[in-house]
This record gives C-alpha cells, sequence and structure tokens, in this order.
C-alpha cells in the first residue's frame, strides 16, 4: 500500500529518519538537489597567490628548514581557500613551489601520484628520473611520472625554485596512493649521459622504430626545453593570429598528455586582445611564466605579474587579457575527465560582468 494523499505524519517521518541513520542508510530525496546539481558546484574558489609573497617565504624556508626535515622536499603547497585547510590548489590538482638551496641534494623516492616541474628561477639543478639525468632550466618541463625514481641535485651556487604540479588529490580520491623511498634514502646512480630521454625522444618526428607501438602510460620524453616551446608558440601565433596561441606538451609516440592524469599546456597571449570567454569541466593551475595582464575568473578580475599562479575552479567562465607579451603555464586534470567521458565545454559571446576585485 502506497502513502496517503495527504503524506504520513511528521511523528511517524522523524522516527524513520532516525532508523534510516541507525542503518547506515540515507534517502535520496532530501538530498537529491544537492548531488545532482544542474552542473558542477566546485568547492575550489577562483584564487590566485603573489609570486612576490611565495618567493618571500620559500626563501624564508630556506633558511629555516633543512632539506631532510619531513618529506626531503622543501615544498610549500598551493592551498585553495575553499578547501577546507587541504593543501590543494583545486579539487584535482596538486600546485606548489620547491626550493633547493645552492648545492642542495634532495633524495630519493617514488610514488604514484605524477609530477610535472616547471622550472621558473635558476641553473645548475637536474631531476634524475628512473636514471636519467635531466637537466633543469628556466621555462624548461620536466616529468617524473607516476613510480618513476626522482631526485633533485643541485649544482648552483644559488637557490633554484620551480613549480610542481601533480595529481595527489585525484589519486588520493581513488585510494591509489603508494610511496617509497630509494634504499638507504640515497641518490639514484646516474647510468650515463644526461637526458636520454631527450636524444632518444626530443624535438624530432623521428623515433625508436617501434617506439610508437609501445605500450606505456606516460610520456618517455621527460624534457620539454623553453627554446622549443618558445618556437612553437611563435609559429601558432602567427598562423592563428591570436589573441591567443595555446599549446599540449604530448607524449611524441602518441600525441597523447603526457601523463595520464595530468594536462600540461602553454598559452601565448597578444597584448590588448581579449580571449573570448570560455568555460570547461576540469579544473587548472596556471603559472604566469612572463608578462602581465588580468584575467576575469567567474566575474571575478584577477591582475597578475610573472610568477603569478592561479586556481580555475572547473566550469568557472575564464577571460584573459595581456597588458605585455606574456606566456601562461598550465596543468588540468583534463585527460581524467576526458577519459571518463565528462568532458564539456561551453563559448559564450559576450565579457563578463565584472562584480569583484581580487586582493
Ligand atoms: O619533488 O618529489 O611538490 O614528492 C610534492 C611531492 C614535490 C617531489 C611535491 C613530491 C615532490
Ligand atoms: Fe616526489
Amino acid at each position: 500500500m502506497g502513502p496517503t494523499e495527504t503524506g504520513s505524519a511528521p511523528e511517524t517521518l522523524a522516527s524513520f529518519y532516525r532508523t534510516l541513520e541507525q542503518h547506515d542508510l540515507q534517502p535520496l530525496w532530501p538530498i537529491a538537489d544537492q548531488l545532482l546539481t544542474q552542473s558542477p558546484q566546485p568547492a575550489t574558489k577562483p584564487w590566485m597567490w603573489r609570486w612576490a609573497s611565495v618567493l618571500a617565504l620559500a626563501e624564508r624556508a630556506g633558511e629555516l628548514i633543512a632539506i631532510h626535515e619531513g618529506g626531503d622536499r622543501r615544498v610549500l603547497s598551493l592551498a585553495n581557500p575553499g578547501l577546507l585547510g587541504r593543501p590543494f590548489a583545486t579539487s584535482t590538482l596538486w600546485g606548489a613551489v620547491q626550493y633547493l638551496n645552492a648545492g642542495e641534494h634532495a633524495p630519493a623516492h617514488r610514488h604514484t601520484p605524477g609530477a610535472i616541474r616547471f622550472i621558473l628561477v635558476g641553473d645548475g639543478v637536474y631531476t634524475t628520473v628512473d636514471g636519467d639525468a635531466c637537466d633543469m632550466h628556466p621555462g624548461d618541463l620536466v616529468l617524473t611520472p607516476s613510480w618513476n625514481w626522482h631526485d633533485h641535485n643541485s649544482s648552483a651556487d644559488e637557490p633554484v625554485v620551480w613549480f610542481d604540479g601533480l595529481d595527489i588529490p585525484t589519486v588520493l580520491a581513488l585510494d591509489a596512493v603508494f610511496f617509497e623511498n630509494y634504499p638507504d634514502e640515497k641518490l639514484q646512480d646516474v647510468e650515463q649521459e644526461h637526458n636520454r630521454s631527450e636524444r632518444l625522444y626530443g624535438g624530432r618526428a623521428l623515433l625508436p622504430l617501434g617506439a610508437a607501438e609501445d605500450t606505456h602510460s606516460h610520456s618517455p620524453l621527460l624534457v620539454y626545453r623553453r627554446a622549443d616551446i618558445d618556437a612553437a608558440l611563435t609559429a601558432l601565433l602567427s598562423q592563428g593570429g591570436g589573441p591567443m596561441a595555446s599549446l599540449e606538451f604530448v607524449d611524441p609516440t602518441s600525441g597523447r598528455p603526457v601523463m595520464p592524469t595530468m594536462g600540461c599546456e602553454m598559452h601565448r597571449l597578444v597584448p590588448g586582445r581579449r580571449t573570448r570567454p570560455v568555460r570547461r569541466v576540469g579544473s587548472s593551475v596556471v603559472v604566469v611564466y612572463k608578462g602581465a595582464g588580468s584575467s576575469v575568473i567567474s566575474g571575478q578580475l584577477f591582475k597578475w605579474n610573472s610568477g603569478d599562479m592561479l586556481a580555475i575552479p572547473s566550469w568557472a567562465i575564464v577571460e584573459h587579457e595581456a597588458a605585455e607579451p606574456t606566456d601562461l603555464f598550465a596543468i588540468t586534470d583534463a585527460p581524467v575527465i576526458k577519459a571518463m567521458g565528462l568532458y564539456r565545454e561551453e563559448i559564450h559571446e559576450t565579457p563578463q560582468h565584472v562584480t569583484r576585485v581580487f586582493s
């Protein structure tokens, strides 16, 4: 027998709900519209971390914290205020600044979360990735994919600073985190000449025979150089004309994203031209590699300069406008969203109304 037209008595319902709770059950009907929202409602807030303050605090960490204190990495993570104190830039992405003093070494370990390094300041560091020493220079991208051993080594006479992007929140949500220190917390032996992956896979459409059929979950090319990135952006921009030329870093053997869980992009903005408002499913973290300008994210204006870092939540409407020649580096969770068949994007015609200014 079904319920009556007038509904069940409030006391009866209240008692029923208590009983459900005691049985570890929850009714859908009171929460349906919070779960199945018309569109994504991210907890991630549009946010910005200013280079000047991040760098000053990283320098302070360089004075106060020895490399071996905690995790063997001197890293400040971007903690999005929307994420309740969790150390994540967005709901799916870890963004951080890593600071290595002159002559320091960060011993080897490996973990299932994958990482990228985008070098910001300084020269004279290499990261050894499963035995392959990858030299790092400003504007280069270096991959340390899932479960690859990695240690960072400085022979510089000044500190080196880079941006770390990892898929930690995603791998955590999937309960797939594993971690292991290298035996005796040492550095890896470097097998041979540096930059092996680059010599084999870099910069040319010429691959070792069979490489394109090899099955691997990430790019075998581990370094992407600033000069190549710059040339690719210049070529793209001269074809498209702007306001923005965008490229994706890919696995040269497959054309796929560099990692299954994280995408890397570079965008060049033409000064004085505003990009069309666009929103996409999936979040990203943007690093202003060089330049100055502003972005409107969900109606909020962010004025940025070189080194500033931004969190862009899923489905937030985004527009950029540079005041001088600008290159934006970004990590995204797009490979996950796309693999799951969840990708959507919307391009809008009219600029957003700015309702707030980030400060
Ligand atoms: O350099 O190995 O930002 O393991 C977070 C976790 C950097 C690293 C991070 C890490 C590393
Ligand atoms: Fe690591």
